[in-house]
């Protein structure tokens, strides 16, 4: 009754948080588009700067709540998992099958969203198409398995009841009679917890999950309420002192290339390139604009720079031309990111040139960097080098 719905808002906001990328985009695609369904929502930009943190904190929140039931879900089939596949029957074959790929596609999306959300791939596994395409497989056995245990579910809950089960104290505790499934025990020990004990176990340590975790999704002072969450819980109290999720030092960026040399290239009819000197002359707005990291935490901060449309008129974009940002940073899949014509224009959208009042820290992304209202954390570029405005 749980695993259903919760499973149901974990794949929503996955694939939300994959629109929200703009596969679409030049540069954006993190699955082969031969190999994936069009999108098919995206937020409106009129929405609130933190839409995606919502949907983002919700998938990280949920998934990690969800853990622990999957692990009382799976204990409680546990026979099953050690039966081997015998070649009697052609539907017993494929039962096990669709078992082996359930089990297997729950673990591996588990791992691999938790060590995504450590920034840890470990033997050089690539996160995205991995969970991508796992979620899909495990969506569609899941969807069948549902399906085939729809007669047992509709028999168990019209003999027992949905919540009458979770009454009965330790000892009025009565194991299943064997006959009901092949899953109960044929000669029961006496039971040691009560059904709904086990619920109050596997429910606590859900809750408990949410207590130390949703802090970080949440930002502001609830962040140190999050003692389990990656990158650290405090920053100090300067203004540049939120987390980081990779620095400065870790992008190999030096002084030298920030350094009173450092020019943003702006290109669309015209090119022109623009020393720190010259972009703070030009007008300035401030925003509040939340950071959502598709790892789950999200930090709302007050960014002053260039709005990205003074610069797209300064060289005279094309309308409805896409924004491609290119970092200093050369390598990894943040050196460049692609925003949608609708997301450069919005006018809060900014390339960032100062934080809650001070000039951004190396590892915030000095000289320069991108922030735009409600997009995935990773597209907003730090250690900006080139603004293009292009042809969609
Ligand atoms: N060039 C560059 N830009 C980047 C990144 C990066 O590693 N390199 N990280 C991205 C990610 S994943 C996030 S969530 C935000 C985090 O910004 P912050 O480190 O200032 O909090 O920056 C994004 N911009
Ligand atoms: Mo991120």
């Amino acid at each position: 009754m749980l695993l259903v719905p919760a499973i149901t808002v974990i794949a929503l906001t996955g694939f939300i948080s994959h629109w929200e990328y703009h596969p679409e985009l030049v540069g954006n695609a993190t699955i082969d588009p031969a190999f994936d369904i069009p999108v098919l929502f995206q937020f409106p930009q009129s929405w609130p700067s933190w839409d995606y943190a919502v949907t983002q904190g919700a998938h990280i929140t949920l998934g990690l709540m969800t853990l622990p039931l999957v692990l009382a879900k799976l204990w409680s089939v546990i026979p099953k998992l050690f039966k081997w596949p015998t070649i009697r029957s052609l539907d017993g074959m494929l039962e096990r099958l669709s078992l082996l790929l359930l089990v297997g596609s729950v673990l591996v999306e588990f791992l691999t969203g938790i060590f995504a959300i450590e920034d840890y791939s470990p033997l050089g596994v690539n996160f995205y198409p991995v969970h991508y395409y796992g979620a899909w497989v495990f969506g569609t056995v899941f969807v069948l398995h549902a399906c085939i245990k729809f007669p047992v579910v509709r028999r168990a809950y019209r003999e027992r009841g949905a919540l009458k089960p979770l009454r009965a104290g330790l000892r009025e505790t009565k194991p299943e009679p064997p006959e009901s499934s092949e899953l109960a025990p044929v000669n029961p020990a006496d039971p040691t917890i009560s059904r709904r004990g086990l619920l109050a176990m596997v429910g606590g340590a859900s809750l408990t999950i949410f207590a130390v975790q949703a802090g970080q999704s949440i930002g502001g002072p609830f962040r140190r309420l999050a003692p389990m969450a990656p990158r650290g819980r405090q920053f100090g109290t300067g203004p540049n002192d939120f987390q980081v999720n990779h620095t400065a030092a870790s992008a190999q960026i030096t002084p030298a290339m920030t350094g009173p040399r450092w020019r943003v290239i702006v290109a669309g009819a015209t090119t022109i390139a623009l020393s720190r000197q010259r972009l703070l002359a030009m007008a300035q707005a401030t925003e509040t604009l939340t950071i959502s990291c598709t790892e789950g935490w999200s930090t709302t901060q007050h960014w002053t720079g260039v709005r990205l449309i003074d610069l797209a008129r300064l060289v005279g974009a094309s309308s409805g031309a896409i924004l491609r940002a290119v970092s200093l940073e050369t390598v990894g899949p943040n050196s460049q990111a692609s925003l949608a014509h609708e997301q450069w224009s919005d006018h809060r959208a900014l390339l960032a040139l100062r934080v809650n009042g001070a000039d951004l820290s190396p590892d915030h992304g000095y000289p320069a960097r991108v922030i735009v209202p409600g997009a995935p954390g990773l597209h907003n570029t730090k250690w900006v080098h080139e603004l293009r405005f292009e042809a969609a």
